[in-house]
């Protein structure tokens, strides 16, 4: 160590002194004009030197760090003076929004002081201040407000009634999203969240608007953690909602165009007064489109949707107005599709008595049928003519709400009311999907609807049959 230290002496002597003192080195030469013109402009320039001392003992703030934060945070800001005399009775101001909850004076010259942030704090640079008594010091545009909650893509159109979905960024790095518990919601009523999938500092969402929502800017939150140490992100007036008026929808062919990806048109109609079954079917003009109709009742909300399909059947019985909303779930390019719209009245109901096989209602071939099993023992039988041309079809028997969860049971039988034709139905669900076994003869085929033996109380179901 001591041998080291001798030989960095002995190099520095080496380079500070030549070795012949009286012949100037060139480094040596370019030192001295260096100097000379440091003095020249000294010499030239006395004023400005000396203006640009600072004004005697007046004091000042020349740091505050961090300089920026986010809302909604807590944190500890330090703050350095120049020529400042703080003591404990100091004052400090962030400005609105900003709570300053306690002080603490390091030194003359420091002090931390610990914030909190509102959730509506106005973003953008702001003063701090510090006071004690009659002196004040402010630096001005010191500290800066950011969102940490932000957008980084958002898809859809910006309307009620309509589906968006996007990605959300959380800028403040030192809250990143809780791996497992989030929850992104808009405190505002008519927004429901389908999906919310968050990972480190990105997020992926789906939003669904309802019609009645008024037009405006909305702030999104997140809250992320476990119950107890959650924190809350807000984006403050990210996602506008312009307003938009549905267009009417017409019996028969309506063709429109999507002119965004993910965009929907929002519809809607308003059917006749008596029962009437609406069926709704879109196609779309280009492969890669996947038509979707969303489908919602009078009040327009996404709770009480009726439908989210390429065909949606709709029973009304009142002149109250549907929403229908197209949507293209692959998010293909501008394209036109078509939405028919048939109106006709509803499936005509069973006629009971029909509890046994001979008292059977007559239906078609291809038929629906409202019915309703009035209690765990009710039976209703139904019957129809299979025609010579249809022999070796099966025949195949759907039963759906009515309500969800009435839960049947059918069976096909041949003429003889007796041979079944593969049945009963397995009764995985409440409703039954079934398809009977070939038919072997012409004449008259039997579907019985029964009650599962795990009968719920809903009774109401609709029989779908048609031979394939
Ligand atoms: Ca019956
Ligand atoms: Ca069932």
């Amino acid at each position: 160590m001591i041998l080291q230290a001798t030989l960095v002496t002995t190099l520095l002597l080496h380079a500070t002194a030549p070795a012949d003192p009286g012949a100037p080195t060139a480094r040596a030469r370019l030192s001295s004009l260096l100097a000379a013109q440091r003095d020249a402009i000294l010499a030239s320039e006395p004023a400005l030197a000396a203006a640009d001392e600072p004004a005697a003992a007046d004091p000042s703030i020349s740091a505050v760090y961090p300089n920026r934060a986010f809302l909604e945070r807590t944190l500890d800001v330090t703050i350095s003076g120049d020529d400042t005399e703080w003591t404990d009775a100091v004052a400090v101001d962030f400005g609105d929004g900003i709570r300053v909850d306690s002080v603490r004076v390091a030194s003359p010259t420091g002090l931390v002081a610990r914030i909190t942030i509102d959730e509506d704090a106005a973003l953008g640079a702001r003063d701090v201040t510090v006071r004690e008594g009659e002196v004040e010091a402010v630096y001005a545009g010191a500290f800066t407000l950011q969102a940490p909650l932000a957008f980084k893509v958002l898809n859809g159109t910006r309307a009620p009634g309509s589906i968006l979905n996007g990605k959300l960024v959380q800028h403040d790095i030192s809250t990143p999203f809780d791996p497992v518990e989030n929850t992104l919601y808009v405190d505002e009523p008519g927004f429901t969240v389908d999906y919310f999938y968050a990972q480190q500092y990105g997020a992926e969402f789906a939003l669904l608007v309802d019609v009645p929502v008024t037009p405006g800017t909305y702030d999104l939150h997140v809250v992320s953690g476990a119950t107890g140490s959650q924190v809350r992100s807000t984006g403050p007036d990210i996602l506008p909602i312009a307003a938009r008026t549905p267009l009417p929808l017409k019996e028969g062919d309506n063709v429109g165009t999507l002119k965004e990806p993910y965009g929907t048109v929002l519809y809607t109609f308003t059917p006749p007064v008596e029962p009437t079954r609406l069926t709704l079917t879109v196609t779309a003009s280009v492969q890669g489109a996947t038509p979707i109709l969303a489908v919602l009742p009078a009040s327009g909300r996404f709770a009480d949707l009726l439908g989210a399909e390429a065909r949606v059947v709709v029973d009304t019985d009142a002149a109250e107005p549907i929403y229908v909303i197209y949507w293209d779930a692959a998010g293909a390019e501008k394209h036109d599709y078509t939405i028919n719209l048939v109106a006709a009245p509803p499936p005509p109901p069973e006629t009971e008595p029909n509890d046994e096989c001979s008292a059977a209602n007559r239906v078609a071939a291809s038929s629906s049928t409202l019915g309703s099993l009035r209690d765990v023992n009710d039976v209703d039988w139904f019957v129809f003519t299979v025609e010579e041309a249809d022999v070796g079809k099966t025949v195949h028997v759907l039963t759906q709400p009515g309500e969800p969860t009435t839960d049947t049971v059918v069976e096909v039988f041949a003429s003889d009311c007796t041979t079944s034709l593969g049945g009963p139905s397995p009764d995985y669900a409440y409703h039954e999907d079934f398809t009977s076994s070939p038919v072997t003869a012409a004449g008259d085929v039997y579907v019985k609807v029964s009650h599962s033996p795990d009968a719920s109380e809903a009774a109401d179901y609709e029989l779908v049959i048609a031979l394939e």
